[in-house]
């Protein structure tokens, strides 16, 4: 039977873990509305809702903590993390922001203008937001392997090279005011971007003269893909990996709640002086001074310690074999995932695990109450109630390509024994699957409705 290397920790503090009964479920998900992000988490027993920020720290970071020195400007956690930022990716200028969105929202804003169009391997639903808030278009241009659940390519997160040429022929260099690249690519299921697509994406957008920023929220979890699966990595370091990575952008946006190993932190990097200088004001004006960005000063030191952590190779083998593992006892069931399985989360597809329910009955949504009846097991939605469109033409929907439902698994949190309870729960629901309905939205918001809609069972 499937096996990963065991945890390369020990547990020094623990929190308890809600156990509740298959009745006090069914009453927590009919009072949130059947919408998960409205569950309090003493009602989850394993909380698969996101790896962001919810990483357990280690005890080196809680000491760098205490070492918080919370002056408003120049702290001494500002100057090592900025040294950690130099190492690590090669950037001399960058500004620390509260969290991911809080970079794209600083970035976007300076450099988007209403009709530009960003293309991106594809969008995460927070980026994407951004950039329409300010009238622009968001535009996924991943290989067709990253929309096929089945196909086993090594890099699946790729960017299409030749849409990519397209798009840039086609809407002119002009309204391309950057392109991005997300790594790993969350919202395809996790999947890594190999250096020789990330190099030849930059040889392309250079050749434009785009600048190429890099969504690096996951980088760590991508260059130690690169490491196993690409020729001529497989002796260099972590570090050394990320570095050639960093050295064809010309800027990153990043969450650090995720490959930074802290409850909450984002960075912002850029090249260029003249946009840096843009990005500092915007900064100044709706995060908080440049040598702090919105967090505590101590925050800055978690980040530039949990930065390093992430980039160890014992750690990273445990990462990434703990996801391997959840998704090998799925696969000994039968059970639909996205093969191969990604960086941070197992993705079940919904669409053949569910093939009754149609889409426009959101299976995905389905699936994660599902789960969460069956077994208290918080998973998230990633299908048409977070990326549907509305055709502004036509006023018909678009449903999203995938009906997923991702199983992300916080670092360092959970155990072997976890993942085998969630593995049970999984088989559970699919032995009922014929008996699960699909949903409707009774209330949405107009942005990232997923937040807060609330469904009826069908
Ligand atoms: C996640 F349900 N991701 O995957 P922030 N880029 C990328 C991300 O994955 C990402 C951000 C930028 C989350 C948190 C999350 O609707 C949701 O620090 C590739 O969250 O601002 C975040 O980073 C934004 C979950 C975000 C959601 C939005 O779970």
């Amino acid at each position: 039977m499937a096996q990963y290397t065991f945890e390369p920790f020990k547990i020094k503090s623990v929190e308890a873990i809600p156990l509740t009964t298959r009745e006090e479920r069914e009453q927590w998900i009919a009072d949130a509305g059947y919408n998960i992000f409205r569950l309090p988490s003493r009602a989850v027993t394993i909380d698969f809702l996101t790896d962001s920020g919810t990483s357990a720290m280690s005890d080196h970071q809680w000491a760098g903590m205490l070492e918080g020195d919370e002056a408003y400007a120049g702290s001494h956690n500002y100057f090592h993390l900025q040294q950690v930022v130099r190492d690590l990716f090669g950037f001399e200028q960058f500004v620390p922001t509260h969290q991911g969105r809080g970079a794209e929202q600083v970035l976007f804003n300076v450099l988007v203008k209403p009709g530009n169009i960003v293309p991106n391997n594809t969008h995460f639903d927070t980026t994407r937001a951004n950039i329409e808030a300010i009238g622009g278009v968001a535009l996924d241009l991943v290989i067709p392997e990253g929309l096929d659940p089945t196909n086993r390519h090594p890099f699946k997160g790729n960017m299409h090279l030749a849409n990519l040429e397209q798009t840039i022929e086609r809407v002119g260099v002009e309204n391309i005011p950057l392109a991005m690249m997300t790594i790993t690519n969350n919202a395809v299921g996790g999947q890594p971007v190999s250096l020789a697509n990330i190099r030849a994406t930059k040889e392309l957008l250079a050749r434009y003269k785009i600048p190429f920023f890099i969504d690096a929220c996951r980088y760590a979890e991508n260059c130690y893909f690169i490491q196993q699966r690409e020729d001529g990595y497989r002796h260099k370091s972590i570090p050394e990996i990320a570095r050639e990575i960093f050295s064809y952008a010309d800027g990153f946006t990043m969450s650090a709640k995720k490959d930074g190993l802290v409850n909450i932190g984002g960075l912002l990097a850029a090249r260029d002086p003249g946009l840096f200088e843009k990005i500092q004001n915007r900064l100044i004006l709706t995060e908080g001074f440049i040598s702090y960005g919105g967090l505590a000063r101590r925050d800055l030191e978690a980040m530039a310690r949990g930065l390093l952590e992430a980039t160890d190779e014992k750690y990273l083998a445990y990462r990434i074999g703990q996801v391997r593992y959840l998704a090998e006892r799925l696969l000994e069931m039968g059970i639909p995932i996205v093969e191969p399985p990604g960086g941070h989360a197992v993705f079940l597809d919904a669409k053949r695990f569910l093939p009754h329910i149609p889409q426009s009955q959101f299976p995905a949504l389905a699936l994660t109450i599902a789960l969460y009846l069956e077994g208290g097991i918080r998973a998230v939605e990633i299908g048409s109630v977070m990326f549907a469109k509305q055709d502004p033409a036509t006023g018909e929907t678009r449903y999203a390509a995938l009906e997923l439902v991702r199983l992300a698994i916080p670092r360092r949190v959970y155990t072997q024994s976890h993942l085998d309870y969630v593995a049970e729960v999984i088989g559970e629901v699919y032995r009922q699957r014929e008996a699960i309905r699909g949903v409707k939205i009774v209330w949405e918001a107009p942005l990232l409705r997923h937040f807060t809609a609330k469904f009826e069972m069908v």
